[in-house]
């Protein structure tokens, strides 16, 4: 299988683009930023992969998109891409929280699959990165034809060959993706909240507690949900933040931007799942808000990771 286009040249669409190449996959970019020719990851290499803006998308014609933009810019890429003419055979989706998948699996039906990633990585510039640990990538999905299910696994070959651990967890998707849910819900407020970088969660008594309780009620909100958790939340939150001590959450890393976080598809939905199923999250919900308010006022101040 050969023409794969990743979506998005941040923290995310960097690292997979290098990892694909470096595994021997046809692979460009696009962006909404300039167009380049290279793609730049410390920690895991540099490749040659042409990198297009929107207004040339349509000289490429991908098999496989992977769709690496942030959750409230998924809607706009798919636009974008449908505009340039893709047909592709399969798409993925490889936003944190709830919420992206649902929207490619809704514009391409048995054609979506979800990508859960584990690995710590910072924005350093334009289609530049640093790989902070090489945690792994699960791909999955909850309904797929064939050919996305033969994708799920090709590209899991190709981005393990490239460098990042890359598992085809098929049609277990979705209680990884809530576990995934409750990682997030428990690092990425708290590390805002002390403003430090992810081992803050498992160095600072407060900061453990509070992600604890965190990852608890996401618990108990898959629970209420139907969802089994292959492992237990509090457990592999603190795991995570762990192995990704040294890196910045992406929250961390959207303000110090002056972006919007992706708080909405995170603490946003676990409180709104809590209300729809009469389960009590306030956590969650003070979460929610505490970021909605310091996205705003803390909005460009320098991350810890660039000092
Ligand atoms: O997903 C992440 C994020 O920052 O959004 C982790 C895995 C916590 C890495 O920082």
């Amino acid at each position: 299988m050969a023409s794969v286009v990743v979506v998005g040249c941040g923290a995310v669409g960097s690292v997979l683009a290098v990892a694909l190449s470096r595994g021997g996959v046809d692979v460009a970019v696009v962006t909404r930023g300039q167009s380049a020719s290279r793609v730049i990851v410390e920690g895991l290499g540099e490749a040659s992969i042409p990198v297009y803006t929107w207004s040339d998308a349509h000289r490429i014609s991908p098999e496989l998109v992977l769709y690496a933009t942030k959750a409230y810019d998924l809607r706009a890429a798919v636009e974008e891409s449908l505009r340039a003419g893709w047909r592709p055979g399969s798409v993925v989706s490889l936003q944190n929280g709830l919420g992206s998948l649902e929207l490619l699996e809704s514009r391409f039906p048995g054609r979506a699959l979800g990508g859960i990633v584990l690995f710590g990585s910072t924005r350093l510039g334009h289609c530049r990165s640093r790989l902070v640990n090489r945690g792994e990538v699960l791909l999955g999905w909850r309904s797929a034809n064939e050919e996305a299910r033969r994708a799920c696994h090709f590209l899991s070959d190709a981005l393990s060959r490239g460098g990042l651990s890359t598992h085809c967890i098929g049609g277990r998707l979705d209680e990884w993706r809530w576990l995934k849910l409750a990682v997030n819900a428990a690092i990425n407020p708290v590390t805002v909240l002390a403003w430090s970088r992810n081992r803050v969660v498992v160095e600072d008594p407060f900061a453990r507690e509070l992600a604890e309780a965190l990852a608890e009620e996401v618990g108990r909100v898959a629970e209420a949900h139907g969802i089994k958790l292959p492992r237990n939340p509090v457990e592999e939150a603190l795991r995570v933040a762990r192995v990704t001590g040294d890196n910045c959450s992406s929250m961390i890393q959207d303000i110090s931007r002056g972006k919007r976080t992706e708080i909405d598809y995170i603490s946003g939905v676990v409180a709104e799942e809590a209300w729809r199923h009469g389960v009590s999250a306030p956590l969650n919900w003070f979460a929610y808000r505490a970021v909605r308010l310091l996205e705003k006022w803390l909005a460009g101040r320098r991350s810890p990771c660039e000092t």
